[in-house]
């Protein structure tokens, strides 16, 4: 399987799930800004929207999107327990999770942060729409060690990999204290700390 990779973006999540589920894979960074592939060709050819992450198996078949990446790799790896059982409640909170951290996070408000056309002004909307969901999220992890509660999941994984974006937007999480102790948590996984070497420095520009 092909994990296609930039630095600095989501695709840091499937990287750590990769590693977490002890699975073998091959990453391909490409240049987020031109899409040239390292070691050659146009990453348009390979995904014609142009975003990472995405998973080539070994089949031809083309995955994109994070939540569902990380959900087949996790039900590969069964053993590993990285998402409950398909069908259960408890996986249905984790799409919930999954779902939230992908529309109300990334695309709802740290995307347009990003974003170099955005008026300041403008960002300081998408600021406010972070602000709601990061106090739900730590009033959730004040009773819950992981995000499904005892046992870490990809879900967790997920919140790291778009809360590590927080100080490039210019966001406080200081009032969010169990966001930044499960932060901190996640972040001392090795497997986190080596996805995090694998992806390498974020060139500038970032994303
Ligand atoms: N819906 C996608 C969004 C992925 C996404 O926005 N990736 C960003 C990096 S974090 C990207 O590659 N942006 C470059 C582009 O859209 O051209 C997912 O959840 O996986």
């Amino acid at each position: 399987m092909k994990l296609f990779c930039a630095p600095g973006t989501l695709s840091l999540l499937p990287h750590i799930v990769f590693l977490e589920a002890a699975l073998p894979f091959t990453a391909i960074r490409i240049n987020e800004h031109t899409k040239a592939i390292e070691g050659g060709g146009d990453y348009r050819t390979v995904n014609p929207l142009g975003y990472v992450p995405a998973l080539l198996l070994d089949d031809g078949t083309l995955l994109t999107e994070g939540a569902a990446i990380v959900q087949y790799i996790a039900d590969q790896a069964p053993s590993r327990r990285l998402a409950p059982a398909n069908g259960s409640i408890e996986r249905a909170k984790l799409q919930a999770w999954l779902n939230f951290f992908s529309s109300e996070m990334h695309k709802g408000a740290y995307g347009p942060i990003f974003h170099k056309g955005i008026s300041e002004q403008s960002k300081e909307v998408f600021r406010d729409r972070l602000r709601t969901r990061y106090a739900h999220l730590d009033r959730h992890l004040a009773d819950n060690t992981y995000l499904l509660g005892e046992d870490f999941t990809v879900a967790d994984a997920n919140s790291f990999a778009v809360t590590i974006w927080a100080p490039r937007v210019d966001f406080d999480l200081s009032p969010y204290p169990n966001v930044l102790a499960h932060h901190a948590r996640i972040g001392r996984r090795p497997t986190v700390q080596a996805a995090l070497e694998a992806e390498g420095p974020i060139p500038d520009p970032g994303p």
